[in-house]
């Protein structure tokens, strides 16, 4: 039996690319000099897609291109790179990689609470500047007694809320549905929660429906010692709000992961000492990474098994329907 072609938009890692290499005949849109050319010959052929959250949108246009696709398989859990809705339309299975980074992300999200609060960046620096050898470093803000507000109790942020019980804090959540299985106190609204809360710790999905979640508003409620921690993705924060809070002391600082026009991070929160900004690295660990790209590829393999996708995402659900 002649094997699937599968597109690949941009390059993955050599874990997807080997693995799709050996079962399918894979091609690399990335190294089509005549990309037009390539997909009107090529296109009809395709049947499955390998994409990524790092190489921005994919399309309606490119589906467009390929009348014969069934999947898509994304790396990220995150899928606001994919218009899952249109696949939906189209008959087109997304998944994306759920579960298999839940404790990276978490781990990286306390790292990221206490690098702010505690200054542990800044700290480095004034070292390695030699000015401890003038003065010792000045005393930090704390974690001690905080509130936490998580926006988003969903599979990673109930791996943080985990980690935040043995650090002794008052947690609380904010969601569109209140969970009947969670012992911690549930705020229908976003600003009820960062009114409560000394700490807001953002990990929901991005696109339309968090757009700006969190704005001004939140911002001024969550008050002059209140501290954001963004691992959600940039489109949910107002970033022109959050810059204002933090130079104007609406709130006390920041831990970023996300922004919203990655890799570009705008001059004015590079410029401000007090907070702490990553390059969307929450996952970003040779194992959790490796474990992400089996998933992509592992997806494909098991469609073309004939098994069904292995975790489609929720507007595309699996119907027994297989190839
Ligand atoms: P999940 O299990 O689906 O949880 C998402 C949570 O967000 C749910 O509790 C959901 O609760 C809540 N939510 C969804 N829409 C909302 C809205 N409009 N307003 C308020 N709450 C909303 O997803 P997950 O696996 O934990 O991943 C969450 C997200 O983290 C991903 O989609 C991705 O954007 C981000 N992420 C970032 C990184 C990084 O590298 N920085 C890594 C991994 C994931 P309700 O349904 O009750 O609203
Ligand atoms: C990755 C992410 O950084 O899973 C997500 O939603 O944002 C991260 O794990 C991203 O997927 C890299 O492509």
């Amino acid at each position: 039996m002649s094997k699937a072609d599968i597109l690949m938009t941009a390059p993955m890692m050599p874990i997807v690319i080997d693995s799709l290499d050996k079962a399918f005949t894979l091609h690399r849109l990335w190294e089509q000099a005549d990309k037009e050319a390539f997909l009107q010959e090529l296109g009809p052929r395709i049947r499955g897609v390998a994409t990524s959250t790092l190489y921005g949108r994919l399309e309606a246009t490119l589906l467009d291109r390929l009348p014969n696709a069934e999947i898509i398989s994304s790396f990220g859990v995150g899928y606001d790179n994919v218009d899952a809705v249109e696949a939906a339309k189209r008959g087109i299975i997304v998944t994306n990689t759920p579960g298999v980074l839940d404790d990276e992300v978490a781990d990286l999200s306390i790292g990221l609470l206490l690098a702010t609060l505690r200054k542990i960046p800044q700290a480095d620096r004034y070292l390695r500047e030699g000015r401890w050898l003038q003065a010792p470093f000045p005393l930090s803000p704390t974690l001690r007694e905080r509130k936490v507000g998580i926006v988003g109790l969903g599979r990673i942020g109930k791996a943080i809320a985990t980690r935040l019980q043995g650090f002794g804090v008052n947690i609380a959540y904010h969601g569109r549905t209140q969970q009947n299985d969670v012992a911690f106190t549930y705020h229908p609204t976003v600003v009820g929660l960062a009114e409560a809360s000394d700490v807001l710790i953002v990990i929901t999905p991005g696109g339309a429906s968090t757009q700006h979640l969190i704005n001004a508003e939140v911002l001024k409620a969550l008050g002059p010692t209140g501290v954001l921690i963004n691992v959600a993705r940039g489109s949910v924060v107002d970033e022109r709000a959050l810059i204002e809070a933090l130079q104007s002391g609406t709130i006390l600082s920041a831990g970023l992961d996300v922004y919203e026009d990655e890799p570009r991070v705008p001059q004015e929160l590079i410029d401000l000492e007090h907070v702490v900004l990553l390059p969307h690295i929450a996952s970003g660990s040779v194992h959790t990474r490796n474990a992400m790209g089996k998933l992509v590829a592992d997806n494909l393999i098991s469609w073309f098994d004939g098994k069904g996708p292995l975790t489609p995402v929720v507007e595309t659900p699996y119907t027994g329907r297989a190839v």
